[in-house]
């Protein structure tokens, strides 16, 4: 349908000598790996690609440590689960055990229970009942480096998401194991990653107990009926279906029942989002109330064309992608090719269940030669449909406009 990849490499090649990357002084094998590389739409997002890390194909390198890896987007054009070889990497803190030894990990529960628990990856796997879903993992930053203006933190193109088969216990069943005490207000949770010095708080993140509780909850121990990639989680982790990632807290090995809300800096500081609606501000407002980032609203991507692809005039073109609801299923995804003028209903693909990528499928025939500007957006089982405008917050959150690319018919 078009030449897409030699497209972009040419772009890439472009982009790598504009800056300055492939030096004369660089020599031949620099210009080897330079040339491993792809530009993300938006200013400074020449990126590495890199094979260096284990249990890892391909990714785009943001970070090394801690480790920041993003999704190839064309990997989401291959399947409506995203492999763990390709699914994207986010940590916050740099000292990550480079091992976890399956027979000696425990997940202790504590906190405001009767009975406080001390269970082996055994006790998890054998004592409770097991349920499993798909559902999207999605970085409360996916998307950040579209921000305009700029804003600070990973500054990742649409690639740090991925849908995953989870498997796992209900966190529900194993609050009830331990006994929630009366009075209680939230479940934190933390792994075993730390800081390099003493001094950065640990990542630990707090849901509402009746959250916790609702029986989706999980505590996964297996993603695509594999064990859990290392640097996604391994052995546990916790899925928490509809709400950004910054909640899904990877090798979890503590429980905590609290009394009081969690006043840590990744609750209180950290992923603060402005309590307007859709999380938007204009950068000149100040003093703005903030609150906790929570559910995830809908999204929709292309995935087989991409800005500058070439394609047939005058012949009927299928166009493809991806969508998800937030937090409920999608309803219905719309397609234009006009730019917005006009819209059509896309079909839609299998139901993997409310919390999954959906694939959608859509044609349409150029009839001119030149460009053309598509539009795809996808509306949820509440009604909620993604806006025509970008929002805008200093964290770069929740970015979810109706995506456009322009491809050119010839
Ligand atoms: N223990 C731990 N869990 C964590 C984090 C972390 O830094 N430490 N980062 C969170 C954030 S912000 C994201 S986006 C997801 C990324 O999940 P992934 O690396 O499996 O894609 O992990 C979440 N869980
Ligand atoms: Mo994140």
């Amino acid at each position: 349908m078009n030449d897409q990849c030699g497209l972009k490499r040419r772009h890439v090649l472009h982009s790598l000598m504009a800056s300055g990357v492939v030096g004369v002084a660089g020599g031949w094998t620099n210009l080897v790996r330079a040339a491993n590389a792809i530009t993300l739409p938006f200013e400074n997002g020449l990126r590495e690609l890199t094979t260096d890390f284990p249990q890892k194909g391909e990714m785009v390198l943001l970070r090394s440590r801690p480790p920041l890896l993003e999704t190839p987007f064309s990997v989401f054009d291959q399947g409506v689960f995203t492999p763990n070889d390709r699914f994207f990497v986010r940590w916050h803190l740099a000292s990550i055990p480079t091992r976890v030894d399956a027979r000696t990990f425990r997940l202790t529960v504590h906190g405001s229970v009767a009975r406080e628990l001390d269970l082996g990856l055994d006790d998890i796997r054998k004592g409770f009942e097991h349920v499993e879903f798909a559902a999207v993992n999605q970085c409360a930053g996916n998307s950040r480096g579209f921000f305009k203006p700029r804003v600070a933190g990973g500054e990742w193109g649409n690639g740090a998401m991925g849908n995953a088969l989870w498997t796992g216990v209900r966190l529900r069943d194993i609050l009830d194991r331990a006994g929630v005490k009366a009075g209680a207000v939230q479940v934190r949770y933390r792994g075993l990653d730390k800081g390099v010095i003493a001094a950065t708080p640990d990542f630990i993140k707090a849901l509402g107990v009746d959250h916790a509780r609702d029986g989706e909850v999980m505590v996964a121990f297996a993603m695509n009926g594999q064990p859990l990639p290392l640097l996604n989680g391994f052995p546990l982790r916790l899925v928490v279906p509809g709400w950004y990632s910054t909640y899904w807290v990877k090798m979890l090995n503590d429980i905590e029942v609290i009394d009081t809300p969690d006043q840590n800096f990744w609750m209180a500081k950290a992923y603060q989002i402005p309590d307007t609606p859709h999380a938007n501000v204009s950068p000149e407002q100040t003093g703005v109330k903030t609150i906790a980032i929570n559910r995830m609203v809908p999204r929709s991507f292309f995935t087989n064309v991409s800005d500058g692809s070439v394609i047939d005039v005058g012949a009927t073109q299928t166009v493809r992608g991806i969508a998800f609801g937030g937090d409920t299923g999608v309803s219905k995804v719309l397609f234009s090719s006009n730019g917005g003028a006009s819209w059509s209903t896309a079909s839609v693909g299998r139901d993997f269940g409310k919390f999954s990528f959906r694939r959608w499928e859509a044609r349409f025939m150029p009839r001119n030669a030149g460009q053309h500007v598509l539009k795809v957006k996808a509306i949820n089982d509440k009604g909620e449909a993604q806006p025509d405008e970008p929002n805008w917050n200093p964290g770069g959150y929740m970015r979810n406009l109706v995506e456009s690319v322009t491809v050119v018919a010839a």
